[in-house]
């Protein structure tokens, strides 16, 4: 089926949908210039492996190494801007508001693309918190207000001297229940659920689109590649989420 025909008939799809689901991953946000997790490493963090720094037992054995590779990427996502792919699931969410995004990404591009309501699943980069979370989870601390002596990284947490981390779930972390619950809720109710970006490899978040299917949800998969999810798809739009998804919301307007 060429290109053209499969985003037609993901673009009835969507328009004959009650409910629709979206679950992104870090390929959302590639065409931003925020590496995905799968991606090589640059520079000095080259010889490094993504999963091997995000748990705590990284920060805790070397909580400044943990720490500066978070700035690192702070600095990355600083300074990306939303693209196409997420200006067009924002249209989405607008035209069809039963459309719950659901995102795996640490970044705020969707909200700067002006989708609203977005569930957070793995936390956000920009924030920062008390390892400790001594005044209960999660201890938000705004690093503007500390002073942020370079020498002594990570910072202190104000209130108990406690290190202070990114306010995001590491591996072997439980997921925000509440975030999770609604992300829950949303995958078992949707009739349609678009999965973009995404390699469907880190749980539970890659159980969304099973929970989805096995509620006899429609799934439509957006990536470049296969994934451990394709086989369940009903449809595949392969190619960058960037290109992709302003054609099918082009699309819609030749269906509704
Ligand atoms: C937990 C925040 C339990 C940190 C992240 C069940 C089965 C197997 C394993 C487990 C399981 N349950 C738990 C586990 C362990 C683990 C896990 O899943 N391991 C995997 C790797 C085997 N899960 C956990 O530890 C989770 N916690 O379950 O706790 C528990 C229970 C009780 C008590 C204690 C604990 C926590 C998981 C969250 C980890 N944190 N992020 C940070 O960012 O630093 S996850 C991190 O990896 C990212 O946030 C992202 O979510 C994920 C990477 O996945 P993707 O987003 O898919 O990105 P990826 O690079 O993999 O793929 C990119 C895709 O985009 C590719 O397919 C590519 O083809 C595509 N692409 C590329 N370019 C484009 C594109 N697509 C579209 N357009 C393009 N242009
Ligand atoms: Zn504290």
């Amino acid at each position: 089926m060429t290109s053209k025909e499969a985003i037609q008939q993901a673009a009835t799809a969507v328009d004959r949908a009650q409910r629709i689901a979206v679950l992104t991953g870090a390929g959302v946000s590639k065409e931003s210039g925020v590496p995905t997790f799968r991606d090589a490493q640059t520079g000095l963090w080259a010889r490094f492996d993504p999963q091997q720094l995000a748990t705590p037992q990284a920060f805790q054995r070397n909580p400044k190494l943990v720490w500066e590779w978070y700035e690192f990427r702070r600095s990355t996502v600083r300074e990306a801007k939303p693209n196409p792919g997420h200006v067009a699931l924002a249209m989405l969410q607008k035209h069809y508001p039963r459309t719950t995004l659901i995102t795996q990404n640490v970044d705020d591009l969707h909200e700067q693309a002006g989708s609203r309501d977005v569930i957070h699943l793995h936390g956000s980069i920009a924030q920062t918190k008390c390892f400790g979370n001594c005044q209960g989870p999660s201890t938000l601390v705004d690093l503007a207000t500390i002073d942020n002596d370079l020498d002594d990284l990570p910072p202190r947490c104000p209130s108990c001297g406690a290190y202070l981390r990114p306010d995001v779930v590491w591996f072997g972390e439980v997921l925000p229940s509440d975030q999770l619950q609604r992300a829950i809720d949303a995958s078992t109710t949707c009739d349609l659920m678009l999965v973009v970006g995404t390699s469907g490899l880190v749980h539970p978040a890659a159980s969304l689109p099973i929970y989805a299917y096995q509620s006899g949800a429609a799934l439509i998969e957006i990536n470049p590649d296969r994934t451990p999810l394709s086989d369940m798809a009903t449809l595949r739009l392969e190619g960058p989420s960037g290109e992709v998804l302003p054609h099918l919301i082009e699309a819609l307007d030749d269906v509704s």
